[in-house]
């Protein structure tokens, strides 16, 4: 018997730990009605009105009493997870939820999963994977964005431009499947170029796809920002001027800064996550050596690079293969050749490099990304990633004659069961553990 039975009636606590006004308890699956029947001493049966909330006693299995409580049967089709769901609304705090979910299991239920609530939804078809991985980025949201963006996957928006990459792909493969089942003579080899055509549709919108999963990752993880540049040439002093905080030690003496500094903020819904580092000169000094080290590996890891220059300093080179903004720093003292002049001590100029950020951020895209309903995360990129390179190698492959239609077919074949995987068309019982051991208990 697999752990995640599904004949099973599972239980746990919906709402997080720890002391507060309610505490949701739910119950699904197929012994639900009996259970919640058992908690309340009274018969609930197949035709109690679905979402009709009734106040009732819970008492455990020694009939000793545990709360009243809110309960909400939600039954069949209709529920979250496609089966009869109860969720007990009773008081929080860490006592009460703990001893209806005790009842539950008395009575015969058994702890739910991570995710399995979740998991349920998705094998009785009420989500897509992907949409059950906007659950969890639904939850886990920092900003409004990243709320909406969830909100949109969860409403089907991934679900659908996967399938129109996947359906004219899924009728080739059956028409090519269908004429290997004649003889040559009988039936002609599809022509190459049509073939070839067909594939390059897919593969653009893969491509549109890849460009938005950037965005999304934007969106969901923040927009790493470093700012580099020599020893006092304004690096802390701007970065607590963004930040429109004092956060960072600035002084007049070189290398104050040795650790990086991390701070969020949000600029038009969008999180950056800034990085003040350690200046960049050569020294001999060992903790200031290691600060520097630091530094270059922020650099590594930026997404957009702030190099700053001031007049008064020596400007560094920075090796890097991200987007970068010349920032020059003190323009009260003297100006500088950049492309956003500066000044933390009249803050002049943020607002301006802020915008720069935003556009360089790809903030427009956003927009695009939320019309389509689409935040696509690591899992779906890589999918994407690889049926593209796949796609790219066939496609090469059909215009130089290399292959036949058989061959075609096995290799379109796999190359949907990598995209299949997105939505969970396609699935494995890894992969659904992939998806589901990022949830929370509960979810
Ligand atoms: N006039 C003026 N002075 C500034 C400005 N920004 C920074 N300074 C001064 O420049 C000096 C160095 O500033 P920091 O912000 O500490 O420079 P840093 O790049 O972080 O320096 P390290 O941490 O040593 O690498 C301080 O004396 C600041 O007051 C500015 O916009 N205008
Ligand atoms: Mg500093």
């Amino acid at each position: 018997m697999s752990s995640f039975d599904t004949n099973d009636t599972i239980v746990a606590i919906a709402t997080p730990a720890g002391v507060g006004g309610i505490a949701v308890v739910r119950v699904s699956g197929l012994r639900a009605l009996e259970i919640v029947s058992c908690l309340t001493g009274s018969e609930w049966k197949k035709e109690t009105e679905s979402h009709k909330a009734k106040l009732q006693k819970l008492y455990s299995e020694l009939e000793t009493l545990i709360d009243e409580a809110l309960i909400l049967p939600m039954l069949g089709t209709s529920s979250y997870t496609g089966e009869d769901t109860i969720e007990f609304f009773c008081h929080g705090g860490n006592v009460v939820a703990e001893n209806v979910v005790s009842a539950c299991v008395s009575f015969g239920a058994r702890p739910a999963t991570a995710g399995e609530f979740t998991r349920r939804a998705f094998l009785n078809g009420k989500l897509s994977l992907d949409q059950s991985e906007a659950v969890v980025d639904l939850i886990h949201a920092e900003t409004t964005l990243a709320a909406s963006a969830a909100l949109g996957q969860l409403r089907g928006g991934t679900k659908k431009e996967i399938l129109q990459i996947e359906q004219p792909l899924l009728s080739l493969l059956s028409e090519l499947e269908g004429g290997l089942e004649f003889l040559e003579e009988e039936h002609p080899e599809m022509p190459r170029n049509q073939l070839a055509e067909k594939i390059g549709a897919a593969l653009e919108k893969i491509s549109d796809l890849l460009l938005l999963a950037e965005t999304g990752k934007s969106v969901r993880d923040g927009v790493n920002v470093v700012l580099v540049g020599a020893p006092n040439c304004g690096k802390s002093s701007l970065f607590n001027a963004m930040l429109s905080d004092d956060r960072a030690i600035v002084d007049s003496s070189a290398g104050t800064t040795r650790d990086v500094i991390s701070e969020a903020i949000i600029i038009d819904g969008l999180k950056f996550i800034l990085h003040d580092t350690a200046g960049v000169r050569a020294t001999k000094e060992g903790v200031e050596q290691k600060g520097i080290k630091r530094t270059h590996k922020s650099v590594a890891d930026a997404d957009i690079v702030l190099l700053l220059k001031s007049q008064d300093t020596e400007p560094v080179e920075v090796n890097t293969s991200s987007p970068s903004i010349i920032v020059g720093t003190k323009n009260d003292i003297a100006p500088i050749e950049c492309d956003i002049e500066t000044s933390s001590l009249e803050k002049s100029g943020i607002k301006k490099l802020k915008n720069e950020m935003l556009l360089v951020a790809r903030r427009g895209d956003v927009e695009k990304m939320l019309r389509m309903g689409l935040f696509l995360n690591e899992r779906h990129r890589h999918k994407l990633q690889s049926s593209q390179a796949n796609l790219i190698d066939l496609k090469t492959q059909i215009l130089d004659n290399k292959i036949g239609d058989d061959i075609v077919a096995t290799l379109l074949a796999s190359t949907l069961t990598e995209l299949g995987e997105i939505s969970g068309r396609v699935y494995t019982e890894s992969l659904l553990e992939e998806v589901f051991s990022k949830f929370c208990v509960g979810k």
